[in-house]
């Protein structure tokens, strides 16, 4: 259903044999999509909705964040306790408290002296900072943003005509009208601000658009460049559309691939931006639910997407937080962040054991990132998600239809995370053929239930027989261009050989899109001999190192 304004569904709830969709609008326009299973399904809708782009290197790596650090020096202390517990690190989130009186792509200079010099110093270390930037734009005199936005028309109006009044952090607000070509390239171009002193990623929050006095009124006009629309036929683009803004301008002022990451979205919003699910809250349920959010919006069409890891509201504690981390090590987008009044939830702030399993769990996600990598080669080109339900490769078995507790990882690796407080065991389903327990090693022939013990350190993980996986040495931030040397981890079963293809590029930039990019075609034998050719070369640098492991 195309239509951005307001929708009602009902799925099942008031009568479990219909489905009743209700929209303000008479002529929607609706789009059948049938197909073969859920993979072709999937790959048409994207095809409707448009592709995706490889995101930047450092992307995939971890991320901490806490809406309360509020000087360089909570910044600074954060880096520094990341590397004592050598816990891998790519990006550390600076919410509000980074800016001037809460106002859009201002620098509170008493907090942050030299963001500049911040920022360079991280990045030594390898370290992105991903600065917050709301959708509410303070009403202030003199403020650049405000001022504007009010001389060009670029801000929403009420059914006076007058520019529409908000309140969110800053106090008084006006919001722009996305919906405008020329307000969207204003407002993109702001950023600049921010990546002239080195920042390369961006955290756009509240742009449902939210406002403390409620929803918007209904009759909120956005002039647009067309016709003007009332806020009820549009509210569900606006983020979609400020991530456009977002992604359009970063990528103007520096020509590198953007990392966004919004709140609100559409379909489509994959063009431009990751997103996170919004404010959880740190309870069991929080976790559980999880999994299936972020496979429905994978196969919607919004692959790269996470949970504040550790949940956001309320307190956190050693065993939900250790089991979070686990459940979501190969989420695409993988951060932890928590709320104000929430206790602290870095992994240090508890015990031994809690930061131990954290730190597993952090290494093998990057053990793992070439093969994440990958992944998204193939999502930009065939819509086919990151992480997915298992009944995306197992259509004909009905046992994985309702499978919520378990994803795929591409349709090598499969993930039965403990999701429940207190449990030690877990019933895992595995689908036909065999599978290989990733901690002992053992084999496994599927179609079947396991009860897998699951003590509270480990997080039952199954690769697939006959799997290569490309993976890491230890590494602790995701280097520029990537690692040095790849390794092969080859799980041989029936099979005498296996195949993998396997994409390399800069990772920070557009020139994959003109061809500067390596396919390599790795084959592995059963007693362990590889052999490489290359499907396409175009990226000069390779790697100096390739070795295999038989598992
Ligand atoms: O009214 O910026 O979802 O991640 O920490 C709350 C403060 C505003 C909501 C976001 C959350 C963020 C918080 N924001």
């Amino acid at each position: 259903f195309d239509y951005a304004g307001k929708m009602e569904f009902d799925i099942g709830y008031t009568r479990r044999d219909l489905m009743q969709i209700k929209a303000a609008k008479n002529d929607l326009v609706v789009y059948i999509i049938t197909g073969e299973n859920e993979k072709d399904i999937v790959k048409q809708f994207r095809k409707i909705i448009g592709r995706s782009y490889i995101p930047p290197f450092w992307a995939f790596g971890y991320g901490q964040s806490r809406w309360g650090y509020k000087t360089e020096q909570d910044i600074r202390e954060v880096a520094k306790r990341y590397q004592a517990a050598g816990i891998p690190l790519d990006s550390i989130y600076l919410d509000i408290d980074y800016m001037e009186r809460y106002k859009d792509f201002t620098v509170d200079t008493e907090r942050f002296p030299n963001l500049k010099a911040l920022a360079e110093d991280m990045k030594q270390q390898g370290i992105h900072l991903v600065p917050i930037i709301d959708a509410g734009v303070k009403i202030e005199k003199d403020y650049d943003v405000y001022e504007e936005g009010v001389q060009n028309n670029y801000f929403c109006k009420n059914a006076e005509g007058g520019d529409f009044v908000g309140a969110v952090w800053p106090g008084r607000v006006h919001f722009p009208d996305f919906l405008q070509p020329d307000a969207r390239k204003w407002f993109g171009k702001k950023y600049a601000v921010l990546t002239e002193q080195g920042i390369d990623g961006f955290w756009n929050d509240m742009n449902e658009p939210a406002s403390f006095r409620g929803p918007l009124p209904d009759d909120v006009v956005f002039p647009g460049d067309d016709m003007p629309r009332q806020h009820k036929e549009v509210h569900n683009v606006f983020g979609h559309l400020m991530a456009k803004a977002t992604y359009e301008g970063i990528k103007k002022n520096s020509g590198k691939r953007p990392f966004v990451i919004t709140r609100a979205c559409y379909s489509g919003t994959q063009k431009y931006s990751t997103a996170w699910t919004g404010d959880n809250q740190s309870i069991w349920a929080h976790l559980k639910l999880s999994i299936p959010q972020l496979l429905n919006l994978g196969m919607s069409g919004m692959p790269f997407v996470g949970t504040d890891i550790g949940g956001f509201g309320s307190n956190t504690n050693p065993e939900l937080l250790s089991r979070w981390i686990q459940a979501s090590c190969f989420a695409p987008l993988f951060r932890n962040h928590c709320a104000k009044f929430s206790r602290c939830q870095e992994p240090w702030q508890f015990d031994k054991q809690t930061l131990d399993i954290y730190r597993t769990y952090v290494r093998l996600r990057y053990r793992f990132i070439p093969y994440l990598y990958d992944l998204f080669y193939e999502e930009s080109r065939t819509g086919m998600p990151i992480i997915r339900p298992l009944v995306m490769h197992y259509q004909r078995d009905p046992e994985v239809r309702e499978c919520n507790d378990e994803y795929l990882v591409g349709d090598r690796i499969l993930v039965a995370p403990v999701t429940d407080q207190g449990v030690h065991v877990k019933a895992v389903y595995l689908p036909q053929g065999t599978w290989i327990d990733y901690w002992t090693k053992e084999r496994i022939s599927g179609g079947k239930y396991i009860l897998r013990d699951a003590p509270i350190d480990v997080c039952p993980i199954y690769i697939k027989g006959d799997s290569i996986i490309p993976a890491w040495p230890q590494l602790d931030h995701i280097p520029d261009g990537g690692s040095e040397e790849l390794i092969l981890e080859y799980y041989p079963a029936s099979a005498d050989s296996s195949k993998y293809v396997h994409y390399q590029d800069n990772g920070a930039d557009f020139a994959y899109e003109a061809g500067e990019y390596n396919l390599y075609r790795f084959r592995a034998d059963k007693d362990g001999e590889l052999s490489v050719s290359m499907e396409h070369e175009g990226y000069e640098h390779h790697y100096e190192t390739l070795r295999v492991e038989v598992y």
